[in-house]
């Protein structure tokens, strides 16, 4: 299937390995700014010793396991990952359940590297695997009447312990509108610096919007929905005056309680620095005409 997206990014840009797996640990820790480099030239391999690399511990959110920075990586080796099939349905032609392995075998994803920036208070560029969401929906057929898309991450509270819990209305759920939902920057990710997804990332396959912010990418997903209506999300539903629909990345909305108008940078040294938060996560070639005409302000 057609391979839209052309990197710009270069294995140069992308963050090293050890910052991308602890950086909620350089955010929690950051503060002074000593040990400043430029991007591209990560000074983790000199400051980590080799046994670091293997006793790493993944900072991620995944609420299902757990709403502790580490639960996830403590409890989300429990979710079974295999057989795994994504349930497509609404206004598609094919509706059905879609086994992972099949689709992995109709998308080239070993040949799809995408070099993406994130940003969630800290700046990373992280190197996916994976597909873009417009091949999956094509397979799927989605008709001309589907305006959005939803999606569901996989709910098992015998698995899940976090989900025993309300810290959100489970399941986990997001929506992108159908323009979004095709553009080539918006993929389905399998895999992460060359290997599979670990489950606390979301693992056998996630949704990544690399110009919106974190929440957006919905982790385990189970089911996809082609439908007329703007689907519900989980923060929107958790707090809609903190988080709305589009959750653009964009330095000159707030969020109610911190400014988003800078971030630290991942994998510029021991204390990260801060830079500027670019608009559309610097994007705004790619996305901006997706938005012409609204008032971001609003619709944030
Ligand atoms: N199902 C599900 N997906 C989720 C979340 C979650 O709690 N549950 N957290 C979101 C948030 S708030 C962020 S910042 C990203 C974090 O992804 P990472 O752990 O791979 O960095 O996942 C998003 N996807
Ligand atoms: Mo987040």
């Amino acid at each position: 299937m057609a391979h839209r997206w052309k990197n710009t990014l270069t294995d140069r840009d992308v963050t090293d390995e050890a910052g991308w797996l602890n950086r909620r640990q350089i955010i929690a820790g950051a503060g002074a700014g000593i040990g400043l480099a430029g991007l591209g030239q990560p000074t983790w391999a000199a400051t980590l010793e080799p046994n670091d690399w293997e006793d790493i511990t993944s900072y991620n959110n995944y609420y299902e396991f757990g709403t502790g920075k580490d639960d996830p990586a403590r409890h989300a080796h429990m979710l079974t990952t295999q057989p795994w099939s994504v349930q497509i349905d609404g206004l598609v032609d094919r509706p059905g359940a879609y086994d992972f392995e099949d689709i992995m075998a109709r998308m080239t994803v070993e040949e799809r590297i995408y070099r993406f920036r994130c940003v969630e208070a800290w700046a990373m560029v992280v190197p996916w695997n994976g597909f873009e969401l417009a091949d999956l929906l094509e397979m799927a057929g989605v008709r001309p009447a589907a305006r959005y898309i939803s999606f569901e991450t996989v709910l098992r509270p015998d698995e899940m312990p976090g989900t025993r819990y309300p810290a959100l209305d489970w399941p986990y759920v997001e929506g992108l509108r159908m323009d979004e939902a095709m553009h080539p920057l918006t993929i389905m990710a399998t895999g992460i610096y060359g290997r599979d997804i670990p489950n606390q990332n979301g693992a056998p396959l996630r949704l990544v919007v690399p110009w919106k912010y974190g929440f957006k990418s919905i982790k385990s997903v189970v089911r996809i929905t082609a439908t007329d209506t703007q689907p519900p999300t989980s923060w929107n539903k958790a707090n809609a005056r903190e988080y709305g629909f589009y959750s653009n990345v964009n330095p000159e909305v707030d969020h109610p309680r911190w400014s988003q108008a800078s971030e630290r940078v991942i994998g510029s040294g021991l204390f990260a620095r801060r830079q500027d938060t670019l608009m559309f996560n610097g994007y705004i070639d790619d996305v901006a005409p997706l938005y012409a005409g609204m008032d971001l302000t609003k619709f944030f």
